[in-house]
């Protein structure tokens, strides 16, 4: 039998998800003319005012937010509330370092919560489940995300937060956890581990996995339901929406249902950003129209996907998106760390270094390995071993305070990274190979 969370906006006639949207968005474009003096001289450049916008089908009118309008604006001017009523922030790395600070009211994580109780019980969690909540905690929207869904739907949460594997297969057995969350990579992972330690998916109570942050194929579904004797769901989420549980798999296992009550999906093309129709190929766009902290009015995530309104066999009715296909942007997901390369060339630039750097990831035993191979530049080259590695060592620290992931740096002699005719090949990305 399928679960629900909040049965009848999920599974909400079109016409009832329209009328919610037509309204909400109108109040929310009012909300951030009032009170977001930049979004509304990017309205008055584009000669719309909130009058024009009657509902959902004159969202076109509005302009794009991007990205570089959350860093020019870092870290508070698009909060749209006084900020003594805010009470959390989250955050993600940005491209030149400036990270994208997102606010919440307590509402603002209420709803978010939902989003994320739905997901779990989209996932067949109910209150009897122990759910093992294995995304990172912080300022990382994964874990404190989950935490709260799981708390809605009243599992026996566990917050292991990531990393010592050891300690969260003890956990998973002795607790008797029945529902993991944490990122696919992880997941297999842990599925390696258990395997090694010649446990069989019999001897792990697990029943499903809400697994997202990174993209991951059907085929490594199918490893991780194996490996694990579980049911893998995918869930979607970008920190500058709230985080996880934007949209969530249900039991049909086929696409994410966007929570359509508290976000517009459109596709756009990503050079013309001209609306596309449903079904085809395109940049998602995303409106916030519940979150009153940090509302974003169509924010083109960079994610490249498909919408679909087909009939969904779970009973839900919001719009599906695929998963995502790639991006439009450089950015790179490294065990779960969104890493642009122009941030490791900031700090290579900022420590005497030029940008001749090639940037090596791959995936090995289901985890990502994130190399740097950097140029030497001649002045600074010796053949000191000490010497060299006490650079290495300098230029490993001062990544991870810029990434917040450590990788593993390679110095090389000046002129050994060969060298493009056409666009330098910073990132060699195995994975996708
Ligand atoms: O990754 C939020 C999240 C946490 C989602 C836990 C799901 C589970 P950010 O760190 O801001 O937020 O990264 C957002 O990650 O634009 C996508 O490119 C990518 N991404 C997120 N979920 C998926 C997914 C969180 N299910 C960026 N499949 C997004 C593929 C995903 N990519």
């Amino acid at each position: 039998m399928e679960n629900y969370y909040q049965k009848d906006i999920e599974c909400a006639s079109p016409g009832q998800i329209k009328e919610w949207q037509d309204e909400r968005l109108t109040a929310q474009v009012q909300h951030m003319w009032d009170n977001v003096p930049y979004y509304r001289a990017m309205m008055e450049k584009k000669g719309v005012k909130p009058e024009d916008i009657k509902g959902r089908d004159d969202l076109y009118k509005l302009p794009f937010i991007e990205k570089s309008d959350l860093r020019e604006n870092y870290p508070d001017k698009l909060v749209a509330v006084p900020l003594k009523d805010c009470v959390r922030i989250q955050s993600t790395s940005g491209t030149t370092g400036k990270r994208v600070v997102a606010y919440y009211t307590q509402g603002d994580i209420d709803l978010w919560e939902d989003c994320c109780a739905r997901a779990i019980m989209a996932a067949g969690g109910t209150n009897e489940d122990v759910c093992q909540v294995s995304y990172g905690y912080g300022l990382f929207t994964g874990g404190p995300g989950l935490n709260g869904g799981s708390h809605k739907v009243g599992c026996l949460t566990v917050p292991t937060s990531s990393g010592n594997t050891d300690r969260q297969i003890m956990f998973i057995r002795d607790l008797n956890t029945t529902i993991l969350c944490c990122t696919p990579s992880y997941a297999a992972y842990l599925g390696e581990s258990m395997k090694e330690m010649g446990l069989s998916p019999e001897d792990i109570p697990l029943k499903a996995g809400i697994f997202g942050a990174e993209a991951w194929s059907e085929e490594m579904r199918h490893e991780i339901q194996n490996t694990l004797g579980i049911k893998a769901y995918d869930i979607y989420g970008l920190t500058e929406l709230s985080g996880p549980g934007v949209a969530f798999e249900c039991s049909a296992q086929d696409g994410m249902h966007v929570n359509e009550d508290h976000f517009i999906a459109e596709v756009v093309d990503p050079d013309t950003g001209e609306p596309l129709p449903d079904g085809e190929k395109g940049e998602l766009v995303f409106t916030s129209i519940t979150k009153k902290a940090f509302p974003l009015i169509r924010y083109r995530t960079r994610d490249i996907c498909i919408l679909s309104r087909e009939k969904c066999s779970c009973g839900r009715t919001h719009v599906k998106m695929t998963k995502p296909m790639g991006r439009t942007d450089d950015m790179l997901i490294i065990r779960g760390v969104n890493v642009f390369p122009s941030q490791i060339e900031t700090v290579l630039l900022k420590n005497g270094y030029q940008a001749n750097y090639q940037i090596i990831v791959d995936r090995v035993n289901n985890t990502d390995t994130f190399d740097i191979h950097v140029e030497m530049t001649s002045e600074m080259f010796t053949d000191n071993v000490g010497e060299i590695s006490k650079r290495q060592n300098e230029l490993v620290s001062a990544l991870r305070s810029m990434l917040g992931i450590k990788a593993n740096v390679t110095l090389v002699a000046p002129k050994s990274i060969i060298r493009s005719e056409g666009k330098a090949v910073r990132v060699i990305d195995k994975r996708k190979i």
